[in-house]
């Protein structure tokens, strides 16, 4: 199979190391896995991966749901389907009939896609690549009604790595204007439940949708308004469908899920999960620009979770949970969708780490947006680790390769634009401490009631939060409201409720003391919140400091101007 020398060009030079010697290469769990099987070769994948300069290329690709990680011995590898019933034309390509191509569908041995009248097998790049088999929905067929449906795929570079798993073209008798007449694809999105129409949405395909105010101020956030963080549609996996646990051997073992609920020890833990980029919205309206959904405060919400634990299932494998070998550094998961996101193995073993496999939410089957069947809680972690359609576990020495890993959920600094070298910044585990007013209510007899919520990562219990009505001159304490949160340990894993009362006479001072330099309707009284953790980390007063191109882990005080006429108009009418 020939490839354009110049796209080869392009991928060495990604390949290569910047400045720096090839970065060491360890065998990873996936080629010992193919070393044991009696598939063909392996792809040399974790090899180009780890070369640091291949990674941007392979995490933007991972980017478009379907990474296409390249293989380079693919050139000379001769697929076993590729002398069929093809034919030879003038520029000595095969060309290959429809229903030829048809018959390299996604449960196929060797999976083709075209695009244009370019047929490719790209067998190779899925078994490599954990979450590739989004591709094979278009497996057999055009893959470009697919590329509409998800646009950014439409780049010269995804095209170029395409190249590289030419095998011929289409037969021209079945060519219509240089084209394959293209079968409707089934609208991925199919699946999509009906949501509630209080959740505020940000986009509907994929749902990303925010829990509404009205419920941040109760403790346990109901399925219905949970918010909706989807990166793709929402799968359907088969009734039967089991786990899969890929152990540091390469040995898969596949528990189906009734076993999950019937022979393991099943616990319920309170667990908050809030999405790196919740507030994100204020940090942009503070400093400029942050790439990524727009939230207020509201992708959190709190959730009681039932499923056995993590820990427990692994040690069902003989998986020496108590004396791990050295190379098991991570446990990676898979969504049935494609999506992928690890935790280091101390979170997963540790008797104090709640881990759950949740089959139940607030005592409910888990909503189909939230993971129905099975979904992993990784309880103080940022919420992206918390994998929901959760189909595959596998223990490695490596993080998930899945770009949700290598780079969207990482923080750099105000100064750095994201763009340069990802593998220098962390992935995002644990939370930092954050708060947010969620409501201002007139009380019956005069002044306002706000409410709100604080939370940490890491467990790390909320033990002050300080509220301001002068913009961070002068500050009082907030009521928290002791909630009784279920966990194994003495962890806390849910955030706090909290309320604070605005008396009356401190709106009127405010507009006393405004009435002299603004003029009465200008009158504002700035509200602030911030929230101190067991470990007296504290939210930073400031945005600007913590900007980051991404938007990720908006934790500044939470300030809300509010306008002086209007809440004491509020209060006259005693309304919401
Ligand atoms: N399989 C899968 N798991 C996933 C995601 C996803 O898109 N697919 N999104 C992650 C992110 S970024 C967040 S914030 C949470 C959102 O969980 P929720 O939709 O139940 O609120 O799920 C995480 N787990
Ligand atoms: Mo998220």
């Amino acid at each position: 199979m020939s490839l354009p020398n110049t796209t080869r060009r392009a991928f060495l030079r990604l390949c290569r190391v910047k400045n720096s010697p090839p970065a060491p290469l360890r065998t990873s769990v996936q080629c010992r896995r193919y070393m044991n099987s009696s598939r063909p070769s392996p792809t040399p994948i974790s090899r180009i991966c780890q070369a640091r300069g291949a990674l941007p290329l392979f995490l933007f690709l991972g980017s478009l749901g379907w990474g296409l990680v390249t293989n380079l011995e693919a050139e000379e590898a001769v697929s076993p389907n590729q002398n069929a019933s093809s034919n030879v034309n003038e520029k000595n390509e095969k060309s290959f009939r429809l229903p030829e191509i048809k018959e390299h569908g996604p449960k196929s041995e060797r999976p083709w896609v075209i695009r244009g009248d370019r047929v490719y097998d790209i067998t190779d790049w899925i078994a490599g690549h954990p979450g590739g088999e989004v591709i094979l929905r278009a497996a057999g067929g055009s893959v470009e009604p697919y590329w509409k449906i998800f646009n950014i795929h439409q780049k010269q570079e995804v095209y170029d790595i395409l190249e590289m798993y030419f095998i011929g073209t289409v037969d021209p008798q079945d060519l219509v204007n240089g084209s394959v007449p293209s079968d409707a694809i089934e609208d991925p999105f199919i699946n999509d439940p009906v949501r509630d129409p209080r959740l505020h949405q940000h986009t509907s395909r994929p749902c990303n949708a925010e829990t509404p105010a009205s419920h941040l101020s109760t403790f346990i956030t109901p399925n219905h308004v949970f918010y909706v963080r989807n990166h793709m549609w929402v799968p359907s996996p088969p009734p039967n469908t089991t786990l899969t646990i890929e152990l540091p051997s390469g040995d898969e073992i596949s528990i189906p899920l009734d076993d999950l609920k019937t022979k393991f020890p099943q616990h319920t833990i309170t667990s908050t999960l809030q999405c790196s980029g919740n507030r994100r919205s204020h940090m942009t309206k503070a400093c400029t620009h942050t790439s990524g959904l727009q939230w207020k405060a509201g992708a959190i919400g709190t959730a009681t979770w039932t499923g056995p634990f993590l820990r427990d299932v692994l040690a069902s494998t003989g998986f020496p949970i108590a004396n791990p070998p050295q190379d098991a550094k991570h446990v990676q998961f898979v969504g049935h969708e494609a999506y992928g996101a690890s935790i280091p193995i101390d979170k997963a073993l540790s008797f104090s780490g709640d881990v759950i496999l949740a089959h139940t939410m607030n005592s409910a089957p888990i909503p189909p947006d939230h993971g129905y069947p099975l979904r992993v809680v990784v309880p103080g972690h940022v919420a992206a680790r918390s994998v929901k359609w959760l189909s595959k576990i596998a223990i490695s020495d490596e993080e998930s390769t899945s770009q949700w890993q290598r780079r969207d959920y990482k923080s750099f600094g105000p100064n750095e634009r994201g763009l340069e070298d990802w593998s220098k910044a962390k992935s995002i585990q644990e939370m930092p401490v954050n708060s947010a007013v969620t409501s201002v209510v007139p009380l019956p007899g005069g002044g306002f009631v706000v409410k709100g919520w604080a939370y940490s990562g890491g467990g790390r219990e909320i033990v002050r939060v300080d509220v301001s009505t002068n913009g961070g001159r002068s500050w009082d304490q907030a009521v928290l409201k002791e909630e009784q949160e279920l966990g194994s340990s003495s962890k806390h894993w849910a955030w706090k409720q909290w309320r604070y009362t605005i008396p009356s006479y401190t709106i009127s001072d405010a507009k006393s003391k405004s009435e002299n330099l603004e003029g009465k309707k200008k009158a504002k009284m700035t509200l602030v919140v911030k929230a101190t953790d067991e470990a007296y980390n504290t939210q930073p007063e400031k945005f600007e400091p913590i900007y980051n191109v991404r938007g990720n882990l908006a934790v500044a005080w939470h300030r809300v101007p509010l306008s002086v006429e209007k809440l004491e108009r509020r209060e006259r009418k005693g309304e919401n």
